[in-house]
């Protein structure tokens, strides 16, 4: 069976076995009916829409588009898309000379391509290089304030509950009830209860303990997943499938990762596989031109699994380096959606049977618990290795991410801080951490 095939091309590393996944079609009904509380108006979640000026893109980003007829809908005024592009941003590095094989790439120090941080050959990771500390500062301090609303409850009621009382077996269950509604997941809850229980039982605990001792275990959590994306040059191209919910960020983090690429010399083609919506098709285009990347489009409503077959035949042909594939993220009908990425993959497949070597799917961080039911619906469908969070600049209820590492122990990439061309960072475990904790950098 198709599915089958899929999970056992893409079940990769310490993954669990599909076997232990929960019924899909119940996580993809609890899934389906948020689409649809969302597009009837009730917004659970922080909502996107005042803070985006496109509104069919935010159709979208809520829930996935409304109806049919707005799939096909052309946003009019492209110039106004967030994503619009700004030339002079832009310093396409010069391209590696012809002759010059990907073999030779990986072994020959000389003409060895320096990749951007967070990625990685296949064959060694590299130590991540230092980064100067007021880049650094900029994007985690984006980052403090996307999680400022998680952790300023947080450590708001845990400082409630532990001014007055010493630690029993009460505050400790209090402090499990809090960290669950924090999206963290029952695993981590326990872990930093019980981590405290042992160290503090029956003295005096302040609200620094326990957040100090919630960022360590939120650490151990996150460190495992915490990995470069790593690269196998020898493929020619690698190929990368981005999927996830309409709205979640494919298409942006494709352009980032598009500019980290090709600025490190790279040649990189990109596929718009969302044939749906000619905004997104448009979309992805103007990232193509930004990024200098080659762009591989077709007409709207064609299939996009030929179009998937047509660039990985031309991005062999062209000896580009990296084939990132965009896709469309239409939860409203499953059956469609499954079949459209199942083909996909089986295609790619056909031409190299490694193929699609990457699998990312994009999370959006204001979404919460939503975002678990997301990653086993596409994790089953797509044979997705590997998680990109996106929007954690917003009012972002990064939680989920540590209840989602637990559970799935897929590797997290990068995070998405900002609309811009830069506004991707390699996921840092400890950064990722304290940041929900409160505590400093
Ligand atoms: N603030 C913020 N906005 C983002 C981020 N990533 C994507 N977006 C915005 O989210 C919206 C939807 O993104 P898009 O890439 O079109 O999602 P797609 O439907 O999954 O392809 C767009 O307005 C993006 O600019 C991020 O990291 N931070
Ligand atoms: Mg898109």
């Amino acid at each position: 069976m198709a599915l089958g095939f899929i999970k056992k091309v893409f079940t990769f590393g310490k993954d669990k076995p599909a076997a232990d996944q929960p019924a899909e079609s119940e996580a993809f009904a609890s899934l389906v009916d948020d689409a649809e509380r969302i597009d009837a108006g009730e917004t659970t979640e922080a909502p996107l829409e005042a803070a985006d000026p496109v509104a069919p893109e935010v159709m979208d980003m809520a829930g996935g588009p409304a109806a049919d007829g707005a799939e096909t809908e052309l946003v009019g005024d492209i110039a106004a898309l967030p994503n619009e592009p700004e030339a002079e941003e832009f310093h396409p590095q010069p391209e590696q000379p012809a002759d010059v094989t990907h073999g030779e790439l990986a072994q020959d120090a000389d003409n060895a391509v320096t990749l951007p941080k967070g990625f990685a050959t296949a064959a060694s990771l590299p130590e991540p290089e230092a980064e100067t500390p007021t880049v650094k500062l900029s994007w985690f301090q984006r980052l403090r304030q996307g999680l400022a609303r998680t952790s300023s409850q947080l450590t708001g009621q845990i400082a409630a509950l532990f001014t007055k009382r010493k630690l029993d077996e009460d505050t400790l269950e209090e402090l499990e009830d809090l960290l669950i509604q924090a999206d963290l997941g029952v695993e981590t809850a326990m872990r930093v209860t019980g981590t405290l229980s042992s160290e503090r039982y029956g003295k005096d605990v302040t609200g620094e303990d326990v957040s100090r001792i919630m960022a360590a275990e939120i650490t151990k959590v996150l460190k495992p997943v915490a990995k470069p994306l790593a690269l196998d040059l020898s493929h020619k191209p690698h190929v990368i499938l981005v999927v996830g919910v309409n709205g979640t960020g494919k298409t942006t983090t494709i352009g980032k990762l598009a500019a980290k690429l090709s600025g490190s010399g790279l040649k990189v083609m990109l596929a718009a596989g969302d044939t749906f919506r000619a905004a997104a098709i448009e979309q992805l285009k103007i990232w193509a031109d930004r990024t200098g990347s080659t762009f591989l489009g077709t007409k709207l409503g064609a299939d996009a699994a030929g179009l998937a077959y047509d660039a990985f035949e031309k991005a062999r042909a062209d000896k580009a380096d990296v084939l990132i594939i965009d896709t469309a993220g239409r939860l409203q009908n499953k059956t469609e959606l499954m079949a459209e990425l199942e083909k996909i993959v089986r295609v790619l497949g056909k031409l190299d049977p490694d193929a699609p070597h990457t699998v990312l799917q994009t999370l959006d961080a204001t979404t919460g618990q939503n975002a678990m039911n997301q990653v086993e619906i596409f994790r089953n469908i797509a044979g997705v290795n590997g998680l990109i969070m996106t929007k954690l600049d917003g009012t972002a209820r990064g939680g989920i991410l540590v209840a989602i590492a637990a559970k799935h122990k897929l590797p997290v990439y990068f995070i998405g801080v900002g609309e811009g061309i830069d506004d991707l960072e390699p996921f840092e475990a400890e950064d990722f951490a304290n940041a929900i904790a409160g505590l400093p950098h």
